[in-house]
């Protein structure tokens, strides 16, 4: 048994970020757990070919660890990997982090106020336990009919097999979201044939990368405050964007001219046009950035497919007018579990019930995107209602972290055993949530998205302007909490 005061599960941006908070805050009894070699959690990931943010570099990093050495606007993943490595050297968070270390159990002890967690490592206990296991980590593999008895490669885009050469092989991908986006053109590049099997064709926007000059990076180098400027640029414009998404989808309405226009730029095949057409109103998926996609699509050795998926047999695809396609390869990019990630079946509350069972009942639902009633001295980082389609996930990780040093402070301070949310704040939080997303884009626009839970209610993300999410969690707000000072015993 390890007796640590914290216990953070997951070494990925939101993991990393509470470490170094922690330390640098003082509270220096705390572990790390994660079970993959190395830090990076989606982005060690996801290697898939073309991976890469779709959120400028300079912005997509921590304000307290700015990079002057980005190579290019929109970073790629193996770049991004190495920053968040070089940043957990440089806070020595590795000496603190147990690697190759699954977590199969977490539950709540009421009679020790304390965390019992179990890993194929062997038993940790914790006073409190900061889940930053990640919203889309957990493959999501379709239910097709057959999937199973295809006797070719098929893997996920999260989990891409590099032993494996696609060249001059016939490959399907299923799915057209941010990550097939990505995979397709590095893909037609190589492969003799490539099927990509659209249900719905998505908003693609043009990419606004390229490489910086020699004299931005001397600028971001030698004068900090030229990156702090192109961060704050980037997070202005992307926050008008916040106000048509959540507010007046009509204000997306430049968004898709600017999708129309890539479309038409680069497909001349007036029947191809129409079926990558998006029938939805922009933003109600995530808007997709790429220059490579439509090309890739109009390639000679490229079909899209959008007649369905009927089954898989043992060599291809069968869509739903009866045509079969053989092929060698079949690439799911068909995204993550998100509002019923497994992970939310090995934590498990006050009351015996597991996270899932919980929200299975009404849905994901926490405070502040933190805490969740039921499950005491439990602290989510991107927990519900905290995803973003439009700007950098990490300024709501930092915000986060505010709220989550302050929230330790105060336990650490007033001697708190055990704290939970009170549930009438947990209510009234959501249900002011639910107003704003009334209008929005994500409701109204006309799609089927990883937003909505199966409900229909839209749980995953932060509605608005993310700087009225870093006021909310800016302080930790006790009275919102109930609280036990009473000490458990350990033993
Ligand atoms: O997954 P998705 P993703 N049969 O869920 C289709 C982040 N991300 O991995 O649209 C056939 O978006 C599904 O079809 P439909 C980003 O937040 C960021 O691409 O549901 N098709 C869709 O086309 C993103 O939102 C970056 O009709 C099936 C696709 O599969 C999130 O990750 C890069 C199907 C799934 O799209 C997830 O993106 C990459 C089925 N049974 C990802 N099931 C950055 O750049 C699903 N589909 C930061």
């Amino acid at each position: 048994m390890n007796d640590v005061k914290i216990a953070i599960i997951g070494a990925g941006f939101s993991g990393l970020g509470a470490a170094i908070k922690l330390q640098q805050h003082g509270f220096e009894d705390f572990v790390v757990l994660d079970r993959g070699s190395d830090f990076g959690g989606t982005w060690r990931d996801n290697t898939y070919p073309g991976a890469a943010c779709d959120v400028p570099s300079h912005l997509y990093s921590y304000s307290f660890a700015p990079n002057p050495e980005w190579t290019r606007s929109f970073s790629r993943q193996a770049e991004i990997h190495a920053y968040i490595n070089r940043v957990a050297e440089k806070y020595e968070i590795r000496r603190r982090t147990h690697f190759n270390t699954d977590v199969q159990d977490s539950r709540w002890d009421e009679a020790s106020n304390r965390w019992i967690i179990d890993t194929d490592r062997g038993q940790y206990r914790a006073e409190q336990l900061i889940g930053a296991i990640g919203p889309l980590c957990e493959p999501n593999l379709p239910d097709i009919k057959g999937i199973t008895e295809f006797t070719g490669e098929i893997f996920h885009s999260a989990r891409w097999d590099h032993d494996y050469d696609l060249t001059g092989k016939r490959v399907a991908v299923i799915g057209t979201g941010a990550s097939a986006i990505q995979i397709i053109p590095e893909l037609a590049k190589k492969v003799a044939h490539l099927d990509v099997y659209q249900r719905t064709a998505p908003w693609v926007l043009p990419r606004a990368d390229r490489p910086y000059t020699g004299v931005e990076h001397w600028a971001f180098k030698n004068v900090p405050l030229v990156q702090q400027l192109s961060r704050a640029g980037i997070y202005a414009g992307h926050e008008l964007v916040s106000y048509g998404l959540t507010h007046n989808p009509n204000l997306l309405k430049p968004a898709e001219l600017a999708g129309r226009a890539n479309i038409a730029r680069a497909i001349r095949d007036p029947e191809l046009r129409a079926k990558v057409t998006p029938t939805f109103r922009a933003g109600c998926k995530r808007l997709l950035l790429s220059n490579t996609y439509y090309p890739a699509l109009a390639q000679a050795n490229t079909d899209v497919v959008t007649d369905g998926i009927d089954h898989v047999d043992t060599t291809g695809i069968v869509s739903t007018d009866g045509t079969h396609r053989d092929v060698d390869v079949i690439v799911v990019a068909t995204g993550f579990h998100v509002t019923d990630s497994p992970g939310f079946e090995h934590i498990t509350g006050a009351d015996g019930r597991t996270l899932a069972q919980v929200w299975d009942h009404h849905g994901m639902s926490g405070y502040k995107g933190s805490t969740v009633n039921g499950f005491p001295n439990l602290f989510l980082m991107i927990g519900p209602s905290t995803g973003l389609g439009h700007t950098s996930m990490v300024y709501m990780i930092e915000s986060q972290l505010n709220y989550l040093v302050d929230y330790l402070r105060t336990v650490t301070e007033r001697n708190i055993a055990r704290i939970e949310v009170r549930a009438d704040e947990q209510k009234r939080y959501n249900a002011a949530l639910k107003d704003t997303l009334s209008d929005s884009v994500w409701e109204n626009g006309g799609c089927a998205s990883w937003y909505k839970d199966k409900f229909g209610n839209i749980t995953t993300l932060w509605p608005g302007f993310t700087f009225n999410f870093r006021r909310a969690t800016k302080r930790f707000d006790l009275p919102a909490y109930q609280v036990n000072t009473e000490v458990g015993t350990a033993e």
